[in-house]
């Protein structure tokens, strides 16, 4: 299939000619300085190279707040306009090779012609997300009660019936995982027995892996409260890896970096979950107060470097099977979301090569030594590195944009989609 992309290479070319020199520049320099340290730069950025990270489907269109939602000209409307965002993305970031669809939004007729709709940009499909947590017009049975959780049997049916149906899509375009979170809860003490709803919940949820293929993987995401603000059904990582090992193998954990209580230790959770192999996949975002959905790396990049250091000591100490579905969430209320995700992607990368930098030896060493002080100086050390040469090697390597930003604002893309895609409605929620 022939591959037609929304930015025209030799602008490009002619963006990055402007910075190249200085960025080869940049680089060497990096590469003296971590050769001091033994560190072979060119390792390194192969390792940058090879690090992926997926969109969200709905990323793609502005989000909103539960106030308003304030639309842009030329957002996207539709699943083939967000592919096509989407493609934009990796274009210039190159590292953002799959989108992650959320059903019943993106559903079509055709699923094979979507998929190849998506190869002609360069992308494939990662985890399919299902959505129990609002009503669609014409459903039969409400979500208000809950979904998998429901006290009403046929509406835990029909919750079962639209993941099992998400999965049969994601077999259709390439997917093997099914992220499920649901929204179940309460707002009252005392309005839901709390022992027999994670009951239900998890006699549902077993209807659901029943139905899995043998290769797939099911992604059970946790969150500690919204919309539900009493309790959550799967309200942290503790029933979460509860839920997932009572499943069985194919469930894991999926870690969102908003989901969890203020000052919570998440780099802690990432290493627990792998302990017992059970971290299936990662949300990135950042948040200053709740699940704000803010830009990875925005509020507090040091916390996102300190789950990549364990990410990376997970990496390097593989159990069953490690391979997380890394992916971007967040809600762009105030940006362009194209300009977000592709540095939202960076800043995660940025904390990913800062990671693989880290001194693991000495850092290890300094652990067994109770040398608190020399282990935090090793990652305090690897976390001060300035390693956006490294980056912006792997772009201009790659065929993306050195500086995505400007690249971006001088293709005029979303002008020209402001002429071409309909408006998009006012109104408030995510999606
Ligand atoms: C829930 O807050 C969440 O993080 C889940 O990943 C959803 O699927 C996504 O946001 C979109 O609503
Ligand atoms: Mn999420």
């Amino acid at each position: 299939m022939t591959t037609t992309l929304p930015i025209s290479d030799e602008l490009i070319s002619e963006q990055n000619a402007k910075i190249s020199a200085a960025v080869l520049e940049d680089y060497e320099a990096l590469g003296r300085r971590l050769k001091r340290d033994n560190i072979d730069i060119d390792a390194i950025t192969r390792k940058v190279a090879g690090f992926t990270v997926a969109v969200p489907s709905w990323g793609a269109g502005r989000g909103g707040t539960r106030f308003a939602k304030f639309p842009i000209p030329g957002e996207p409307t539709n699943v083939h306009e967000k592919l096509e965002d989407c493609a934009v993305i990796n274009q210039l970031c190159q590292a953002t090779p799959r989108v992650s669809p959320h059903f019943p939004w993106d559903k079509v007729d055709d699923y094979s012609a979507l998929r190849e709709e998506a190869e002609g940009y360069g992308l494939g499909f990662d985890a399919v997300n299902s959505n129990t947590f609002q009503d669609q017009l014409g459903q039969a049975h409400s979500y208000s009660t809950g979904s998998l959780s429901s006290t009403d049997a046929a509406t835990r049916a029909q919750a079962v019936e639209h993941n099992i149906e998400c999965v049969e899509i994601g077999q259709k375009i390439g997917s093997k995982d099914l992220t499920v979170w649901v929204g179940d809860g309460t707002n009252f003490p005392g309005q839901q027995d709390l022992g027999r709803s994670l009951d239900r919940y998890l006699e549902a949820a077993a209807e659901i892996y029943s139905a899995l293929p043998d290769d797939w993987r099911m992604l059970l995401e946790h969150k500690m409260f919204e919309p539900a603000f009493y309790s959550s059904v799967i309200s942290d990582w503790g029933s979460s890896i509860l839920a997932a090992q009572t499943l069985g193998e194919k469930c894991k954990c999926l870690v969102d970096l908003g989901h969890h209580a203020p000052n919570v230790n998440i780099e802690q959770i990432v290493a627990r979950l792998h302990r017992f192999g059970k971290l299936g996949g990662f949300h990135f975002n950042d948040s200053k107060y709740g699940d704000d959905d803010l830009d990875s790396g925005s509020i507090n990049p040091h916390q996102l470097f300190l789950v990549f250091n364990e990410l990376v000591e997970a990496e390097q100490n593989p159990r069953d099977g490690f391979n997380p579905a890394y992916m971007i969430d967040q809600s762009h209320n105030v940006t362009d979301p194209i300009e977000s995700m592709m540095c939202s992607a960076d800043a995660i990368l940025s904390a990913y090569a800062k990671a693989v930098i880290v001194d693991r030896k000495a850092l290890h060493a300094a652990q067994d030594s109770n040398d608190a002080m020399l282990a935090a100086q090793t990652l305090r050390s690897a976390y001060k590195a300035d390693v956006s040469p490294i980056l912006a090697k792997v772009r201009m390597d790659k065929g993306g944009a050195i500086d995505m930003l400007s690249t971006y604002r001088a293709s005029g893309y979303r002008d020209r989609k402001a002429q071409e895609r309909k408006a998009v409605g006012l109104g408030s929620g995510i999606v």
